[in-house]
């Protein structure tokens, strides 16, 4: 495949996490919708209220929407916008991850328990202790499972220091490191984290920590975690200069080295991906706002192979091509 493919035309869905379950790529993005709400820097217009599961067997083939799997009205602590959502499967059970505010419109993370990748899911009574921010990510090793997660502006994350709320949120001076992602061992039961959050450090070619001036590099939000060939490849959107990037660690808490760019913007605001391995080729599952017209809220899913030089650099695919 050499050119990027729309996923699913009938529909807007965005922020596309792939994951092979039971020999098949399903895919958990979130679902836009026209809600009526201005657009802001809050992102008070990405008002979603449920997320589909879709499958495909053949990276090519046909797309099999599963329906509804989890709705707002379904959480019960929910408050507003369900943002982007990630699964993981233990022991039987298909575990997912979503961002959505509370009844004090603070994000939070929340969890939904279901016994196939294609739902229903149910969600548990409260979310997860402890959290905060959006856009989980969940990465699975020796059956060890990591979640990453945050995002700054709409995504909160600017509000937090060291995993405690501020009284007001704060940016680090441009010359300071940068705010960073987090990253946590997930509980054995896969419903509480296992340890107090860490900072997911990217460090420049000198070994210093990315700074918050550095706009072009540095995290914004949307975390995916990926291995190749026994490196850790961290990967995010830098948000307001809208590049998906990557850094390279030796283990899965980091520190990661920046390397370059995934994804040149798109069009569209928001940029977001997952990268998954299928049938021996890697894949870039992101999104755009080409079929809405560019509209920032009304994205679209799309896949294109993703391709490595032999050291392991990530080839950058041209976004409005
Ligand atoms: O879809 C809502 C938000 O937009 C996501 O959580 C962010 O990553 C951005 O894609």
């Amino acid at each position: 495949m050499k050119k990027a493919r729309y996923l699913f035309p009938d529909d807007y869905m965005a922020d596309p996490s792939a994951h092979v379950f039971e020999g098949k790529i399903y895919i958990y993005p979130s679902h836009d919708r026209e809600s009526g709400t201005p657009e802001n820097d809050n992102g008070d217009h990405f008002d979603m209220k449920d997320y589909h599961a879709f499958s495909l067997e053949d990276i090519d083939g046909a797309v099999t929407d599963h329906g509804k799997i989890l709705a707002v009205e379904d959480v019960p602590w929910s408050g507003r916008q369900l943002w982007d959502s990630d699964v993981a499967f233990k022991d039987g059970k298909y575990y997912l991850y979503f961002s959505l505010k509370d009844k004090n419109d603070i994000f939070r993370l929340g969890v939904a328990v279901s016994d196939t990748p294609y739902g229903p899911f149910i969600a548990l009574e409260n979310p997860i202790k402890g959290s905060y921010s959006i856009d989980p990510c969940v990465f699975e090793e020796n059956e060890q499972y990591f979640i990453y997660y945050g995002g700054i502006w709409g995504g909160q994350l600017q509000r937090y220091r060291n995993n405690k709320a501020l009284e007001s949120a704060a940016f680090p001076a441009d010359d300071e490191p940068a705010l960073c992602a987090k990253v946590a061992r997930l509980r054995e039961d896969m419903l509480e984290l296992a340890e107090e959050p860490r900072d997911v450090v990217i460090l420049d070619e000198e070994g210093k920590p990315l700074t918050q001036g550095d706009t072009n590099r540095r995290f914004f939000e949307a975390s995916w975690m990926h291995k190749y060939k026994g490196k850790y490849y961290f990967s995010y959107s830098t948000g307001d200069t809208h590049y998906l990037c990557y850094a390279v660690g030796d283990n899965p808490y980091g520190p990661f080295t920046y390397k370059g760019v995934i994804l040149t913007p798109v069009i569209g605001w928001t940029t977001h991906h997952s990268i998954v391995e299928y049938k021996g080729k890697w894949y870039l599952f992101h999104h755009d706002a080409v079929p809405s017209g560019g509209k920032t809220w009304l994205r679209s899913m799309k896949v294109i192979e993703l391709e490595y030089d032999a050291d392991g650099t990530i080839k950058t695919i041209e976004g409005c091509e």
